[in-house]
């Protein structure tokens, strides 16, 4: 399909699938059963200026928009949605700083995170805070002109290895999600601690950590706007970054779809190749058409969220909701079209379907997305 991409946006993409097919596909494997995280590509993915997609040109970026980086993380997911993931989630890091950030603040955080010089992640969710993320307990109180931030968050992406960290804390209890703060913290503040590195499933080769805020001592320069703007910020920041997900859900499934599809006219079972049997014929018809939906939903979405749509939480929301689904069914249906051997770590489709489960879960499970579509539609 043509999705009537500019010249210079077809140039990234085609840019960055060579870096995917060059760079990433032949060591995916090795970094999925390792467990670590990749920095020699995060070297050539800077290089690339391919962490500066987002970031303000005045700022050092390339100021581009959502579509792009969703260029970007769909043609590396369909090598690996684990090793894609370091560039989205530092993008998700920044988007808060983006977003609020002042002048100042953005000079001096912008730069370095745009040239893949530093990481950032970004931290909202808790112990007993995830789809309620408004039922945050890390407290920010304000001593002098500092913020002690005590509390935990977990599952924080590029947690192990990030520098910079947007962090939304309560800094008024009385006054529930308008009584929360977002603030920039720095890896080297005293207090500023990395916990427990989580050991997953799938996206194996993301670092995914708990970090620990021990009487953390944040300057006062460094609240991201107002006091009680940050559950603001941080709903604000996934409207931008849930397309992310969905181009991460959607080069998984275009990658498990091409593996499938070669498989399929090479497997030879009843004297003929198996794509000759109808069985698998709809089968790949159908997760063909799913992944176009996917893709066509996904990149007017981001179109819809760089333009600032009215509605495009809504859409971001779908686009991530639409797509994690199609690559959980594309990934489960490649692993069956590779039969006996799809579930074997021999052959790397097995990786794929792993890869797609988080896509349901994280930045919003798929019933948090339904959620945020029904909340639009109920209120308009
Ligand atoms: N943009 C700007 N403001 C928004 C917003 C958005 N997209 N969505 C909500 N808000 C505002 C609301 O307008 C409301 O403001 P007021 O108090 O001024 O009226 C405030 O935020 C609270 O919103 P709401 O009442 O909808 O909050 P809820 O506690 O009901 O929860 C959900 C909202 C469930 C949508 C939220 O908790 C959520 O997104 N949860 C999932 C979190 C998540 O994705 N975690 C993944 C980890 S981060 S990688």
């Amino acid at each position: 399909m043509d999705y009537f991409l500019t010249e210079d946006q077809i140039a990234l993409r085609d840019l960055v699938r060579q870096i995917a097919d060059e760079k990433v596909r032949p060591v995916a494997a090795k970094y999925d059963r390792e467990g670590t995280f990749p920095w020699d590509l995060v070297k050539v993915f800077a290089e690339a200026g391919l962490f500066s997609s987002v970031v303000p040109e005045e700022y050092g970026g390339m100021g581009l928009g959502v579509l792009e980086l969703a260029l970007i993380t769909e043609e590396l997911s369909k090598a690996c949605g684990g090793i894609a993931l370091s560039v989205a989630a530092s993008a998700l890091g920044m988007f808060p700083i983006i977003i609020s950030g002042t002048d100042e603040q953005r000079k001096k955080y912008l730069p370095d995170l745009a040239a893949g010089k530093k990481l950032a992640a970004f931290c909202l969710t808790e112990p007993s805070a995830g789809s309620d993320a408004g039922s945050m307990k890390t407290r920010a109180v304000k001593k002098g002109d500092e913020y002690l931030l005590n509390g935990t968050k977990v599952f924080i992406t590029n947690g192990g290895v990030a520098e910079v960290f947007t962090v939304i804390a309560v800094s008024d209890p009385e006054r529930g999600t308008r009584g929360t703060s977002a603030f920039i913290v720095e890896k080297s503040f005293p207090g500023f601690k990395v916990g427990k590195e989580e050991d997953k499933m799938g996206i194996r080769a993301s670092s995914t950590s708990e970090i620990i805020f021990e009487d953390c001592r944040v300057p006062e320069k460094n609240r991201l706007g107002r006091e009680g703007e940050g559950f603001m910020v941080a709903m604000k920041t996934l409207d931008k970054s849930r397309p992310g997900v969905a181009a991460q859900a959607l080069g998984i499934a275009q990658g498990a779809f091409d593996l499938a599809l070669d498989y399929a006219k090479t497997r030879v079972q009843f004297g003929h190749p198996i794509i000759s049997l109808q069985a698998i014929q709809f089968m790949l018809a159908d997760m063909a058409t799913q992944i176009e939906a996917a893709r066509a939903l996904l990149y007017q979405a981001a179109r819809n969220v760089d333009a600032d749509c009215k509605g495009m939480g809504q859409v971001s929301a779908m686009s991530k909701l639409l797509a994690s689904d199609v690559a959980m069914k594309v990934t489960t249906d490649a692993v069956q079209i590779f039969g006996g051997y799809g579930y074997m770590r021999d052959y790397p489709v097995e990786k794929y379907m792993r890869d797609a489960k988080i896509t349901q879960i994280y930045e919003g499970t798929n019933q948090i997305q339904r959620l945020v579509i029904a909340r639009s539609l109920l209120h308009g």
